[in-house]
């Protein structure tokens, strides 16, 4: 659970570091699994009846820096699928998106391997999110590796949850000008970046109209961490919008995504956190 202060914080900025969720021989195997999910991809992928993610992308090969993108890595590994049930990262949600119903929207690991890891330009999350409303989701972003400047950590701006949709002026932003993000917002004075460190087992929130992004990983570490989004029971489908996992929803436009289904599961209801399934209990 957070503290007052800690929910005051988060209202104040958008972002919070939350602490420490998750142990070193946990980390070690969802390591593990994120090898393991990546050589199969590799190797000539999942065949149809094996449990795999949704999508696994390489972005900036071309350009000489890389990063795995893997969408929904929790559907083809039981040690992933059980962060979404983990109460020192559920319950902050709750608090923090001040709602008592959490479905999990989607993962998303972001791995920047060392040396040539690439930039993630500055964003907010909600407008690349146009199959859901309202914009209200919290993303809880767990590290598993020590995250810092050398390694390409997020940087965020703290308060930007609160200056409505600019995503256009954000992408405007050459990669390569990351650090001079402010120019872009020349009637403000108040965008102001501030690197974003997160220790490996460490959990970060982050408002999904929150500014942010991540440079680039020239260090000889790897920074690997996966992203969890989640949506609030008041959360409905937009027809209208695009998004990789809209082929899983079959709903009527306007529909609540309480009955997306299978793809979407719910992990805090009336406020306490759904019991982890019992066959994720033993499974590797
Ligand atoms: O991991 C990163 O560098 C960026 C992550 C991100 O944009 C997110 O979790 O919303």
């Amino acid at each position: 659970m957070l503290s007052k202060a800690q929910v005051a914080e988060f209202d104040r900025n958008g972002c919070l570091i939350g602490g420490r969720v998750i142990g070193d021989d946990e980390v070690e195997t969802l390591r593990r699994e994120l090898d393991r999910v990546i050589a199969t991809h590799s190797a000539g992928g999942f065949a149809d009846d094996q449990p795999q993610p949704v999508m696994i992308s390489k972005w900036g090969e071309k350009e000489g820096s890389l990063i795995w993108q893997i969408v929904n890595i929790w559907e083809a590994s039981p040690a992933f699928e059980r962060l979404l049930y983990l109460a020192p990262v559920v319950e902050p949600i709750s608090q923090l998106a001040h709602h008592g119903e959490i479905q999990i929207w989607h993962d998303q690991i972001q791995f920047k391997p060392p040396h040539h890891g690439g930039i993630n330009n500055w964003h907010q999350d909600a407008p690349y999110w146009p199959v859901l409303k309202p914009e209200t989701p919290v993303t809880a972003w767990i590290a598993l590796d020590d995250v810092d400047e050398s390694n390409g950590c997020m940087w965020m701006v703290p308060g930007s949850h609160k200056w409505g949709n600019h995503i256009k002026t954000l992408e405007s932003n050459a990669p390569a000008d990351f650090f001079e993000i402010a120019k872009k917002f020349p009637e403000r004075d108040d965008v102001k970046p501030i690197p974003w460190p997160v220790k490996k087992g460490e959990v970060s929130f982050h408002h999904s109209m929150t500014f942010h992004g991540s440079h680039a990983n020239t260090s000889d570490r790897a920074r690997r961490a996966i992203a969890l989004h989640f949506m609030t029971g008041d959360a409905r489908f937009v027809k209208s919008g695009e998004h990789p996992m809209k082929k899983f929803i079959a709903l009527e436009d306007d529909a609540p995504m309480r009955d997306a289904g299978e793809h979407f599961p719910q992990v805090v209801r009336a406020g306490k956190p759904v019991p982890m399934p019992a066959r994720l209990n033993k499974s590797k």
